[in-house]
């Protein structure tokens, strides 16, 4: 059964043909979908700018662009790539739709069209990408903590290197591991345990601004990369953080009654201005510095 997840859709219909257009749009808004039209290419690229489009019907021709040029725009921008499109033609020039299905197009339909028909193919295309947004989460995303897993850490981590390198502004990554947490386990049990680690992903996520990239690198040891703030901007926020932590009271369950535990965190934390070489080179150095605050005591930051 396809079910669909949201209150409502936005589509946006390009075509060059009014009559085309608001034959769309009444038949796209009784179904009720949002309609947005646009008659040119310009305008449809002023929409996908301005507004969340959740799927596009692009016609085929167009004077001056043609359907499929527009449509090898839009796959080529990551902005918009995983925008399904069905294609829409009156031409059966079949050379054409299978250039569109094997440039990216999810669909294509005839025109004139079947409005039942094209319902039911949009519908299948809204619910494919929704299961696609919905898998790419699990498969990002820490099943525990739901902050990033390591493989997404990385390769964020990565996007935001050639970023720094491009706007030569510098990167730092703080590495965190939580302090004798196998204690924690041992004497509270795993349930336990892992509640303080939702706890610590909480304020973790809390304590850094929403571009800074947060993910959990291994079992008790999560990372943070920071972007454009300097070496004192990154230490206050990493200490900010720890403080937090070491103030917070987790409440867990033990021996059937609610008890509170404290827990506390080693930071280790660097910073490199461009040319910055790779993501393991970072993170070797910040787990050195995370080595020498455990070494020199845990519970504190080092740089
Ligand atoms: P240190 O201060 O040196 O880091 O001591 P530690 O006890 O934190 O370090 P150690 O590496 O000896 O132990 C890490 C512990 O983290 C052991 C493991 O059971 C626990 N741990 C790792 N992943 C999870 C998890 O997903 N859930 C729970 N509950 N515990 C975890
Ligand atoms: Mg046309
Ligand atoms: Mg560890
Ligand atoms: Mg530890």
């Amino acid at each position: 059964m396809n079910v669909l997840h949201k209150d409502s859709y936005t589509i946006l219909a390009v075509d060059d043909a009014k009559d085309s257009l608001l034959l769309l749009e009444c038949d796209l808004q009784q179904a009720g979908y949002d309609v947005l039209l646009a008659d040119s290419t310009e305008s449809a690229f002023e929409y996908l700018k301005s507004t969340q489009i959740d799927l596009l019907l692009l016609d085929m021709y167009m004077p001056g662009q043609t359907g499929l040029s527009i449509l090898m725009k839009i796959k080529a921008d990551s902005q918009f790539d995983h925008i399904p499109i069905i294609m829409m033609s009156a031409s059966n020039d079949e050379d054409q739709v299978v250039a569109a299905l094997e440039l990216g197009a999810n669909d294509y339909v005839n025109k004139p069209y079947n409005s039942k028909i094209l319902l039911a193919r949009l519908k299948n295309s809204l619910v494919l990408m929704e299961k696609t947004i919905q898998l790419e989460a699990l498969a990002n995303t820490d099943f525990l903590t739901k902050v990033n897993n390591r493989g997404s850490f990385e390769s964020m981590v990565n996007k935001a290197i050639n970023q720094a390198n491009r706007e030569k502004h510098a990167l730092a990554l703080a590495m965190f591991d939580l302090d004798f947490f196998k204690k924690v386990n041992d004497k509270y049990g795993h349930e336990s345990g892992d509640k303080a680690l939702v706890e610590f992903a909480r304020i973790l996520t809390a304590s850094f601004r929403d571009y800074d990239v947060v993910g959990r690198i291994g079992g008790e040891e999560f990372a943070v990369c920071m972007l454009n703030s300097t070496i004192k901007e990154a230490f206050n926020a990493c200490e900010r953080c720890r403080q937090l932590l070491m103030n917070s009271a987790i409440q867990i369950e033990f021996d059937g009654k609610i008890e509170e535990i404290y827990i506390t965190v080693s930071v280790g934390l660097v910073s490199e201005a461009p040319p910055i070489n790779d993501y393991d080179d970072m993170l070797r150095r910040a787990d050195h510095m995370l080595y020498q605050a455990k070494e020199n005591g845990r519970n504190r930051t080092y740089v």
